[in-house]
Parts: C-alpha cells; sequence; structure tokens
C-alpha cells in the first residue's frame, strides 16, 4: 500500500518537474539560447570544467551559468572572475536542480539582462550522480562527467546518468599512470548504456580533449550566426 502511494507521489512530481523544464525550455527557445545540464558525482571536475570553457569561449559566445550547490556560492565565486553573470541557487537539502529552482535562475537573468543577448546557458547541478539526471530542468541536452579515479564499473551501477547523456566525459585522465584504470573499459561501460553517446575523455590539467569538448560546444550553439561560424 505505502509503495502504491510513494509511486504515485514520484510520479505526480516527475511529471510537475517536467512541465516546468518544458516551459523553461520555451524560454531559452524563444531567446535562441541553448542550455547544457552539467552532471556528475561530487567532484568529478565540473567546474573546472565551466572555468575553462568560459576562458575559452567567452569572448565568441554570450554565456550565462546557473550554478547549483547544497549550500554555498564556492563555485559561483570561482566563476564569477569570468565576467558573465553567475546565478547561484542553494537547494538546501535536496540533491538536485529542479525546473522550478531554474525557472526562478531565469527570472533573475531576465531581471538584469536582456535574454535575447545570450547564446548559451551553462547549468552546473548538483554533485550527485543519481537524482540530476531524473529531473530535467529545461535543458537542451545533459552533459555527464565521470572521473577515472570513480571506478570503471559506475556507467553499470548508475545507468539512469548515463543512458540519458548527450555527451560523457571521461575526466581526470591525466591521473590514469597513477591509478589501475582501464579508460577504454569505462567507454565500453558507457557504450553498453548508451550506444551513441558521444564520449570525450578530457584533461583539465594537460589541456587534453578540451578542443574537442569546446567544438561540441559550439556545434550545438542554436543561434544562427554563431553556428554560421562554426
Ligand atoms: N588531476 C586532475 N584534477 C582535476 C581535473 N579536473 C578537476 N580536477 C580537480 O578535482 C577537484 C574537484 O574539481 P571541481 O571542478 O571542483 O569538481 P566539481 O564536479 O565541480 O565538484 P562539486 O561541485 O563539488 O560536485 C579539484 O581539486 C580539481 O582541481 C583533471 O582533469 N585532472
Ligand atoms: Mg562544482
Amino acid at each position: 500500500m505505502h509503495q502504491t502511494f510513494d509511486a504515485a507521489l514520484e510520479i505526480n512530481l516527475l511529471h510537475a518537474n517536467q512541465t516546468g523544464a518544458d516551459h523553461n525550455r520555451a524560454h531559452f527557445d524563444e531567446w535562441g539560447i541553448t542550455c547544457l545540464n552539467i552532471m556528475s558525482s561530487p567532484g568529478a571536475g565540473k567546474t573546472v570544467l565551466l572555468e575553462q570553457t568560459l576562458e575559452a569561449l567567452s569572448s565568441e559566445l554570450k554565456i550565462a551559468v546557473i550554478e547549483g550547490d547544497m549550500t554555498t556560492e564556492l563555485d559561483a565565486e570561482r566563476l564569477r572572475k569570468y565576467n558573465v553573470p553567475v546565478i547561484a541557487i542553494n537547494t538546501g537539502r535536496s540533491c538536485h536542480l529542479d525546473s522550478k529552482m531554474v525557472a526562478g535562475g531565469i527570472h533573475q537573468l531576465k531581471h538584469q539582462y536582456n535574454p535575447t543577448d545570450f547564446d548559451l546557458v551553462l547549468v552546473e547541478n548538483v554533485g550527485n550522480l543519481v537524482c540530476p539526471a531524473e529531473f530535467e530542468v529545461g535543458e537542451h541536452l545533459k552533459v555527464a562527467l565521470l572521473s577515472i579515479t570513480e571506478g570503471e564499473d559506475k556507467p553499470l551501477k548508475y545507468p539512469i546518468m548515463f543512458q540519458q547523456a548527450d555527451c560523457l566525459l571521461i575526466t581526470k585522465i591525466d591521473l590514469a599512470p597513477y591509478l589501475e584504470v582501464d579508460i577504454s573499459r569505462i567507454e565500453d561501460n558507457v557504450r553498453q548504456m548508451n550506444p551513441h553517446v558521444k564520449i570525450i575523455a578530457i584533461s583539465a590539467k594537460t589541456g587534453a580533449g578540451i578542443e574537442t569538448w569546446l567544438d561540441w560546444v559550439r556545434s550545438h550553439i542554436a543561434k544562427p550566426a554563431v553556428a554560421a561560424k562554426c
């Protein structure tokens, strides 16, 4: 009996969240903005990736960041150095952003700027390999990071994140010489879950793979003037 009630509650929650996500995406579409939802377990390298992305792309694209964190603005402060709007959202006890929280972020962006000026909104989700995958926020594409320190089995143990990802970044590959890890096995496990996902192995330390990542981002920009340049 309890199980039926819990399942119904979860379905209602996810349904309400999806309606909100579709609404957020409609705003992004209206303004010609591409929105990426960046997700991973804690510490896989999301903020470092955003730092390098802003460093490389903020002169060619107009970018805003929505930064989800449970309690602090530490990541938001790191990203404000790049002189782009960074909207910090504290989720409190929630282990993921939801579409209502991101709607609040969109409202702030709209209040302070002309949203049609923007090309790209990067959402950094709360570090968690499970819940963020289930709660869309209005993104066009999902980007999942998996660092090589987390273990080759993670795509099999946490399938939803990997099934849903449009782009999977295998991070911290500079650490491979110090670990007993087989990166090709990580790739095989990811492909088992999601045969067509774009996989890019990167290192924020050496810069390996970063240009391929930046090109992937450029290739998904919706604004015609920008897309034409790619
Ligand atoms: N060696 C190495 N370290 C990395 C790399 N990328 C990130 N790190 C380190 O990993 C740690 C966590 O990086 P963050 O970017 O803060 O990770 P995050 O996913 O944003 O973490 P949360 O927001 O807490 O979930 C930092 O000490 C980074 O310097 C990499 O490619 N190589
Ligand atoms: Mg972070």
